[in-house]
């Protein structure tokens, strides 16, 4: 009876420890020793302020279905509290990946600590950390933020004069969300194209959070103090260049003509807006970053190498060709 008892409380024991080693055993199974069917990755998006935003989220989302790959996915409205509690969630659940885009570029160091900590990689899609320490991520991909805003400055040089009488082109600019990686850097580099030429001037300049109301709101107030002076809108991106174009109709001008508009992204409406007249040249950034994403992801479940920036291919394009590229527009 004594060893019949001895025997069943053995047994449990045996039982238990079994159980408790495999799920710690699980737990613990390397990224490397996966398959794609069995991973999880994080993604904490920035929000929906733009197309060029949603058109990224469809990437993503649709890229994660046609591979197989679990995605948890979740948008932090433009505000980077959300993101950190985001990136929390997904560490304390403990997906195998985080893919993040950082809605500004400062204060990701402590989470970005604990994800290292908790050994999940982080892979850094479309804007960029100012963090120091670069060992805090596997990879960045996405565009030349500076090079978009030379090519927007190198194109104001190039095509647009001071108007007849006049010494100077007076430009106003809307600017991205403030602190993000795209508003600084489109920022500088417009400023480094125009350095040179003293004609071109920035008589104002604001955020416009990188949406239509803000931009139609923002050019509202700077066509009411300086409406007759604005030669050139430079937009960081172009749906605030598209509300933008709203209120330079409402004030009773011509945009494309009395006041130049020149955007950043090249989505659809921009193409339709210069098809129409109103818009005269966009700087490609393209979104469709889900390949390139989860290219990198796959490429961390084989234990590959990765280069630590992958940057995207991008064009300008003017009025005059819009009309035949629209049709081939995929975002
Ligand atoms: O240009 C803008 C969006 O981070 C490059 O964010 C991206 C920018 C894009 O809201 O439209």
């Amino acid at each position: 009876m004594k060893r019949t008892k001895f025997f069943i409380i053995l047994t449990v024991i045996v039982a238990l420890l079994a159980t408790g080693l495999y799920g710690w055993g699980r737990k613990k199974k390397k990224l490397t020793d996966k398959k794609l069917s069995e991973i999880v990755v994080g993604f904490s998006q920035i929000g929906a302020e733009s197309a060029w935003r949603t058109a990224n989220t469809e990437s993503i989302i649709s890229e994660a279905k046609n591979r197989g790959i679990e995605l948890k996915f979740s948008d932090a409205q433009q505000k980077q509290e959300n993101q950190i509690k985001a990136l929390r969630s997904f560490i304390a659940q403990g997906v195998d990946v985080i893919g993040f885009s950082p809605v500004v570029e400062s204060g990701w160091g402590p989470v970005l600590r604990e994800a290292k900590k908790a050994n999940i990689p982080v892979i850094l899609v479309d804007r960029k950390s100012d963090e120091k320490d670069d060992s805090l991520w596997v990879t960045w991909m996405g565009s030349d933020f500076k090079a978009e805003g030379v090519k927007a400055g190198k194109w104001v040089v190039e095509n647009v004069k001071p108007k007849a009488g006049k010494k100077t082109v007076n430009i106003v600019e809307l600017q991205g969300t403030v602190g993000s990686a795209p508003a600084n850097d489109r920022k500088s580099g417009f400023l480094e194209a125009i350095k040179n030429h003293p004609e071109y001037v920035i008589t104002k300049s604001q955020s416009a959070d990188f949406t239509r109301a803000k931009g139609k709101e923002v050019m509202e107030a700077f066509l009411k103090a300086d409406g007759k002076n604005i030669d050139v809108l430079y937009a960081h991106n172009d749906d605030s260049g598209l509300g933008a174009i709203q209120a330079i109709e409402e004030y009773g001008l011509k945009p494309g003509r009395d006041i130049i508009v020149v955007g950043v992204d090249a989505v659809r409406a921009a193409f339709e807006a210069m098809v129409a007249g109103k818009m005269n040249v966009t700087v490609e950034c393209s979104p469709l970053l889900g390949p390139q994403f989860f290219d990198a992801v796959e490429a961390l479940v084989r234990g590959e190498k990765i280069p630590k920036v992958i940057w995207t291919n991008e064009g300008v394009f003017e009025m005059k060709d819009a009309a035949k590229i629209l049709p081939t527009r995929k975002y």
